[in-house]
């Protein structure tokens, strides 16, 4: 009797537990947002929580004290990002308990694409020539989206940075342009999931083994995803099976675009609205330079020349500088630094983020072996 008294204890037991399997367990997430160093709270901010391992996002906003509140998060791991028009925060949150967090604002928008390497340098061909073809710029979704390339524009400061920017007058909403190149398509063409990049190069060949390459070139380029084509001068240029990029405001005499290789252009990736060419068109500084509203820029990388301060950006597009030491021909790049990779069983496993603070100087490795679509 006692036997089976216990067993249809145990049998109860385990039907109680069943049912608590079921039940979903949430969690209280506190959020409390502190303003940027020497910055005031701004009005809005939005409050986004995603959770990594089903994709739900949930939003809300903070109150004037900065104050955010999810009360039933189920439990899991979560993607945290708060944003007004010129500030941004991002935490990750292993939600397994009510948790009280505290995020500090940095000035700058949240990087969706962010630019994560740049090989400017160029290589040097046995003869002891440079080779400047095997250029190229690598351009990540650094967000939990799903993010499209198409019209995403990617420009050039028109200061090279060897002396005081003359266009420092318009840099606190203005950047003032001398190239500008887009991704084309209609909007939903280019696709790149979250964790993933894409790669611009000048000419998308292997420049290793191709004939007309340099057998010393650090990298391969036979598969990236865009190139710059440009016979507007010469006509030298090779069109490679590589889509091209648009070419909106080019204004050098050259066989392709080339950026300088001592480190004096300044990157910026735009989302310019409506049509690029009408915009610039009717917003030329000069015959040559153009100048576009800095709260277009998604992200933006100020490469100096070896020995040169001058700044060209204004700090909330990037708060410092990347130099590349080794100078012209060296076969080395500048490259972000990795933030951190998410692991631990989420849908999102071994996805890359990289350090976006807005500040080069703290973001970027420097002098470092190029390295298309790795990471270190
Ligand atoms: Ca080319
Ligand atoms: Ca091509
Ligand atoms: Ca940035």
């Amino acid at each position: 009797m006692i036997k089976r008294l216990l067993s249809v204890l145990l049998i109860a037991m385990a039907l109680i537990s069943c049912e608590q399997e079921d039940v979903t367990v949430t969690y209280r997430l506190d959020v409390k947002l502190n303003p940027a160093t020497g910055e005031k709270m701004p009005e809005t901010i939005t409050v986004n929580a995603k959770n990594e391992t089903n994709g739900q996002t949930y939003a809300t906003t903070a109150d004037a004290n900065g104050a955010a509140v999810f009360e039933t998060l189920s439990a899991g791991f979560y993607t945290v990002t708060a944003s007004s028009e010129a500030f941004n925060a991002v935490q990750n949150i292993e939600l397994f308990d009510d948790i009280q967090t505290t995020m500090t604002l940095i000035k700058g928008k949240l990087g969706k694409f962010v630019i994560k390497e740049v090989y400017y340098s160029g290589s040097t061909t046995p003869a002891q020539k440079g080779y400047y073809s095997d250029q190229f710029i690598e351009i990540h979704n650094n967000s939990a989206d799903t993010l499209y390339a198409d019209g995403l524009s990617i420009t050039i400061h028109a200061w090279y940075g060897m002396s005081e920017n003359p266009y420092a007058y318009m840099a606190a909403d203005s950047m003032a342009i001398q190239l500008c190149y887009t991704v084309p398509g209609n909007g939903t063409d280019h696709p790149v999931a979250p964790g993933k990049s894409f790669i611009i190069a000048q000419d998308a060949i292997n420049h290793q083994s191709d004939e007309l390459g340099n057998p010393n070139s650090p990298v391969n380029l036979a598969d990236a995803e865009f190139e710059f084509y440009s016979t507007r001068f010469t006509g030298k240029d090779v069109d490679h099976p590589a889509p091209n990029l648009i070419p909106n405001l080019f204004p050098f005499i050259g066989s392709d675009v080339t950026m300088h290789n001592r480190g004096g252009n300044a990157l910026a990736l735009v989302r310019i609205p409506g049509d690029v060419d009408d915009f610039l068109k009717n917003n030329m500084i000069d015959a040559m330079r153009a100048k576009i509203p800095n709260k277009w820029v998604e992200d933006a990388v100020e490469i100096m020349p070896v020995g040169k301060t001058f700044k060209r950006y204004d700090s909330t597009l990037d708060a410092g500088t990347v130099v590349l030491e080794a100078g012209a021909k060296s076969g080395l790049s500048i490259r972000r630094k990795v933030s951190h990779i998410l692991s631990d069983g989420r849908l999102s496993e071994g996805r890359v983020i990289y350090m976006d603070t807005n500040n080069s100087s703290n973001d970027f490795l420097h002098d470092v072996t190029p390295m298309p679509r790795g990471h270190e």
